[in-house]
């Protein structure tokens, strides 16, 4: 039987099937298409010609050492100001603290990103990586945004190759994908014009990668921006990954898409963004994200912004990692999030396996640690 609804799809199918790439136009047409069948149809195969029915999770801790941020984007009801009731900082000390607190045995991937803090000093930075490795080896660290270490390396007035090649050697061992945003500049200028700027941003992700560390990529989505300029970031990440593939032997881990969370915030205030987004919006994109990236290993499903019902259901649309237990998150819940602030290890082998899908366990570099059965049937 023949599914195709669209016939400005079939072109685009028969290059996805044979494993072509996709050029701008054929992107759009992904993105404006009402064959959501053969949309979802194109992204399972794409996802599954590179990783059969295996989804990929990690068993994983959320660290943000402070909240505390003179940036001022828009889109964040995170940020707090230094003389604010619920404002923290961590010394390097409480950082590890922190993470004896919320500590399990077989978590391997502790993920930390925060606010830009205004006082800290740059020694500050490798000290708390350090600390975090002495105390805990076998944690492997991924932190710090690209924003992040743009802020470092004003703070240390240092080039951020060497920021990056000071954090590696202290024993930072990927970054996450965080302060992206969108990189059209007609956006980017409302939302987060006090930050990064998108070149310097994939500058710093190319540098990263330069030094064999592996990297990720978010979107941030859902507000202001129109689908060109969705398309548009996508594919400077896909030049570089393909730059950083062809002098670097790999770049980019993960694309994962931020869902706007719209409470608490002043974009949602002052444009009146104060709606979620809708279920297809966040599937399209995916499956979008899945098939344009041709390039990128992983797409990922961020649960706690899409929730884990649609997580599970993202599955046949081009997901094939779905992040971690986290055990607790402070940025998306500050906007609105209403998942939970984690998940337990068997919560996700559930959703996965519910969807007839092979849970494999994997670390932040993506080893795989455990493959678990499927299990067709929705009972456990
Ligand atoms: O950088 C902030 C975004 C990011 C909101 O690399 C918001 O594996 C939606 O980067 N609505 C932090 N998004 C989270 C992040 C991330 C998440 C999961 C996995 C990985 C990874 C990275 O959250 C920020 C910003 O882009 N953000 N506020 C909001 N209201």
């Amino acid at each position: 039987m023949n599914w195709l609804s669209d016939p400005a799809l079939a072109p685009i199918a028969q290059k996805v099937e044979s494993g072509q790439r996709l050029n701008f136009e054929e992107g759009m047409q992904l993105f404006r298409t009402r064959d959501l069948n053969t949309l979802m149809r194109l992204a399972n195969l794409r996802k599954t010609a590179l990783h059969g029915d295996k989804v990929y999770f990690v068993h994983s801790m959320r660290l943000e050492f402070t909240n505390i941020c003179y940036v001022g984007c828009t889109f964040c009801a995170f940020a707090a100001h230094k003389n604010e009731a619920r404002a923290w900082d961590y010394t390097p000390e409480e950082v590890v603290a922190q993470v004896g607190r919320r500590y399990l045995p077989g978590i391997t991937e502790l993920h930390m990103s925060s606010g830009h803090h205004p006082n800290h000093k740059w020694e500050y930075y490798p000290a708390m990586v350090r600390a975090l490795r002495e105390s805990y080896p076998d944690l492997q660290v991924k932190a710090f945004t690209a924003a992040e270490i743009e802020h470092l390396s004003r703070i240390s007035k240092k080039p951020t190759l060497d920021v990056l090649r000071e954090l590696q050697a202290a024993g930072l061992s990927a970054m996450p994908g965080g302060g992206a945003e969108i990189f059209a500049d007609r956006v980017r200028k409302q939302v987060a014009k006090n930050k990064v700027k998108a070149e310097k941003w994939l500058q710093i992700h190319s540098e990263a990668h330069s030094l064999g560390m592996r990297t990720n990529a978010t979107m941030l989505y859902g507000h202001i921006e129109t689908l060109e300029e969705r398309l548009d970031h996508m594919h400077r990440l896909r030049e570089l990954q393909d730059d950083s593939m062809a002098r670097h032997g790999g770049g980019f881990h993960a694309f994962i898409p931020l869902a706007f969370q719209p409470l608490g915030n002043t974009l949602a205030q002052n444009l009146g963004k104060t709606e979620y987004t809708t279920g297809l919006d966040d599937l399209r994109n995916l499956a979008v994200a899945r098939i344009y990236l041709d390039n990128f290993p992983h797409i990922k499903g961020y649960w706690v912004m899409i929730g884990s019902e649609l997580t599970q259901v993202s599955l046949d649309w081009g997901v094939s990692d779905i992040d971690g237990t986290i055990q607790e998150e402070h940025i998306a819940h500050a906007a609105g999030a209403t998942s939970p602030m984690k998940l337990s290890e068997q919560g996700m082998i559930r959703m996965i396996q519910h969807a007839g899908r092979l849970p494999v366990l994997r670390d932040a570099y993506y080893n795989e640690l455990e493959t678990f059965p499927a299990q067709h049937e929705a009972a456990d």
